[in-house]
């Protein structure tokens, strides 16, 4: 099924100079950007994006990091985005992580795990509106886009 998922480089990925890498890698895989930005995160926004997490010990810690410098936010779309690009990603503890993931291979501990991404379909959604306004968003299709949709026909 064809999907957006929300990918953020957080700031480490940003200092650690690894933007590049780890396009290159959601690239490679096939995916399309279809939205991308450098930005400095603001308090308000961090506390939204990670809601979920409030109230645990490594929150304020968390949010702290996570506007600390610029990150690289962008919507990625393709075939199963959200399970595959959280495969590309690896586990949130790097030493659990698949070796050859971004964090699996780039990544030593959780608090800098270098990048964020959407964990189920709903949440894609919610992040990519908290991110991007329909605007920033731009539909586009490759050649093959097309192969693909006319295999599965
Ligand atoms: P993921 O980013 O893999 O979806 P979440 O959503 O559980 O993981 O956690 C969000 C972020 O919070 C993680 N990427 C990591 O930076 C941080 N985090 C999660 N659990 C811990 C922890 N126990 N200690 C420190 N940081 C944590």
């Amino acid at each position: 099924m064809l999907e957006r998922t929300f990918l953020l480089i957080k700031p480490d990925g940003v200092q650690r100079g690894l933007v590049g890498e780890i396009i290159s890698r959601i690239e490679k895989k096939g995916f399309k950007l279809v939205a991308m930005k450098l930005m400095q995160m603001q308090r308000e926004l961090a506390e939204e994006h990670y809601a979920v997490h409030r109230g645990k010990d490594f929150y304020p810690e968390l949010v702290d990091f996570i506007t600390s410098g610029p990150v690289v936010a962008m919507v990625v779309e393709g075939f199963e985005a959200v399970r595959q690009v959280r495969s590309l990603v690896g586990a949130t503890f790097p030493a659990d992580a698949d070796a050859g993931s971004i964090r699996g291979s780039m990544a030593a501990e959780a608090r800098f795990n270098l990048v964020h991404a959407s964990d189920a379909p709903e949440t894609a959604i919610r992040e990519i509106a908290t991110f991007f306004s329909e605007e920033e968003i731009i539909s586009y299709s490759r050649d093959i886009d097309r192969w693909l949709s006319s295999a599965s026909e």
